[in-house]
């Protein structure tokens, strides 16, 4: 089975691979240019569920089952920031040395550094949006002062999982896939799609 996952982030593609293989036997995810969409997405929506809809949809122009995803770290203390603008934080998109820093910043002198990871996922049918359905899995934890670890990306360096006394940046792919916000919607995931297979 052919799926496409509407991201231009190669972790992000990498940790699905390793995920979602793990329960759809075979299935083959082709990345947006795989799919031969070069169209810049506007991610304007409002709720992680609202752009994971908007980047599953422009995918499924492919014609191909689309996936979207949109991920990033809800803060307490700054009331739920960076949320939808994680990867854009401090300004350009995607730039994680600096969106860390601006955090980090942020966060100076604030006694609560509690924060969680959200993960949203739509999957849509191109020929029967009947069957479209959306997914949420969230992770919580604790913003450190200083970045540990090397591995991951994003704010991983900076996210510490209590129950086990790591960052996400600490642990290998495999760790953070069983406990991540991504790896628990994707299983969600896992268990829609094969609902709806078996209709
Ligand atoms: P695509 O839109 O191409 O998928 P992106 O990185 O821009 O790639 P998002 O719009 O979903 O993806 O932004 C998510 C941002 O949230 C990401 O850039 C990170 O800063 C942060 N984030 C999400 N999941 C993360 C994770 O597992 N570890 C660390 N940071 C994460």
């Amino acid at each position: 089975m052919k799926i496409v996952l509407a991201s231009r982030n190669q972790h992000k593609i990498a940790e699905w691979q390793a995920t979602l293989g793990k329960y759809i036997d075979g299935v083959q995810l082709l990345s947006l240019d795989d799919a031969g969409i070069f169209e810049e997405i506007e991610e304007n929506g409002k709720t992680f569920e609202e752009n994971a809809f908007i980047k599953a949809r422009t995918a499924a122009k492919s014609g191909y089952v689309s996936i979207g995803e949109d991920s990033g770290l809800a803060v307490t203390a700054l009331d739920g920031e960076p949320g939808v603008y994680s990867a854009r934080y401090a300004g350009g998109h995607g730039n994680d040395g600096a969106n860390n820093a601006l955090l980090l910043q942020k966060l100076k002198g604030k006694a609560d550094r509690s924060a969680k990871f959200v993960c949203a996922i739509a999957c849509v049918f191109p020929e029967d949006m009947a069957r479209d359905v959306c997914v949420r899995g969230e992770t919580e934890g604790v913003i450190l002062e200083e970045l540990r670890g090397e591995g991951g990306f994003g704010y991983d360096p900076l996210f510490l999982y209590e129950p086990e006394g790591k960052t996400f940046a600490e642990m290998n792919g495999e760790e953070k896939n069983a406990i991540s916000h991504r790896g628990k919607a994707i299983a969600l995931l896992a268990k829609e799609l094969k609902k709806i297979n078996e209709r």
